[in-house]
């Protein structure tokens, strides 16, 4: 068999972003490859930075907020312009403000539903017909919400991360008995890409890509929500069913 049929490739949404760089960690940790999608080249060359080389990523352009952004990607993937790929990470994020609630403007308020609500759900919405089509047995799909979501003490991303909730159990519910495991990672600390992490005493990223390696490689773990919530978890997956 060709190293390309047997090498599994990762869709990674949100690549550049704290989370986004964990994950595509772990791909290539785990000997998989990645798709990134990147609204522009200065954020692909923010990825190779933090990632110290492009070796097994594949850059594509798509605006993720728009409603035709990944599913721009899908339809490159299926005519063969694109690798297939066979697991989706998915961890758009917008602000992590406290402005109070009677201070959020209507523009603020959208926006931010618009990048960590809306960009995620669209990524769901558009991969996961494609996966069910392919019907690899290895497939996962998997989301980083936040426990802002319960706590709130920062309103703007404590309403998005909540909306998330209900659309990663219903996720994890259609998705039981498929060939793909969904599963939603809950994370209660502050990680961020290892320069900014060693800086501000944080979590870092290819520290917390041990739990997407995990999860990979662990076909147990399914329509779960996998519990971040101290260091610890970071080596033990803590995972229970969504329903
Ligand atoms: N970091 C944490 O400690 C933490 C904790 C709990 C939960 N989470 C969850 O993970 C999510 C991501 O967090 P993060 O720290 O990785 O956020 P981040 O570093 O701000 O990254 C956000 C990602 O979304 C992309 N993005 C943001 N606005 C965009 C726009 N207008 N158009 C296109 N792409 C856009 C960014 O792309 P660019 O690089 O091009 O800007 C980046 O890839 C959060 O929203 C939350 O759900 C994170
Ligand atoms: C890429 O997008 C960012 C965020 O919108 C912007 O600041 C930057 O100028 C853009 N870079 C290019 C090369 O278009
Ligand atoms: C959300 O983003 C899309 C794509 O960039 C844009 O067309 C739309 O106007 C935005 N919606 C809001 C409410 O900001
Ligand atoms: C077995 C099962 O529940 N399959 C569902 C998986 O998700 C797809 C798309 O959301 C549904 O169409 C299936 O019925």
């Amino acid at each position: 068999m060709s190293l390309e049929a047997i090498m599994e490739t990762v869709l990674v949404i949100g690549a550049t972003g704290n989370i986004g760089v964990a994950a595509v960690t772990a791909a290539l940790r785990s000997k998989r490859n990645v798709l990134a999608v990147v609204r522009n080249q200065s954020s692909a060359d923010k990825l190779v930075k933090h990632i110290g080389s492009s070796e097994g990523i594949t850059f594509v352009e798509a605006n993720v907020l728009s409603d035709s952004g990944v599913k721009s990607v899908v339809d490159q993937v299926q005519a063969g312009k694109l690798p297939a790929f066979q697991h989706v990470f998915s961890s758009v994020g917008g602000e992590y403000t406290t402005t109070p609630l009677p201070e959020i403007s209507t523009e603020q308020l959208r926006r931010n539903f618009n990048i960590s609500f809306e960009a995620n759900f669209f990524a769901y919405r558009d991969t996961i017909r494609y996966l069910l089509e392919k019907k690899n047995p290895i497939s996962t799909w998997t989301i980083c919400t936040g426990s802002q979501g319960d706590v709130a003490t920062h309103a703007v991303p404590a309403m998005t991360q909540g909306a998330l909730f209900p659309f990663t159990k219903a996720a994890a519910r259609e998705n039981e008995s498929t060939n793909i495991r969904f599963n939603e990672i809950y994370l209660s600390f502050r990680v961020e890409v290892d320069t900014d992490a060693v800086q501000h005493d944080v979590t870092k990223a290819s520290d917390f890509g041990n739990v997407y390696e995990m999860i990979l490689a662990n076909p147990e773990v399914r329509s779960s929500r996998v519990r971040v919530d101290d260091v610890d978890d970071l080596k033990k997956l803590k995972y229970e069913k969504k329903f």
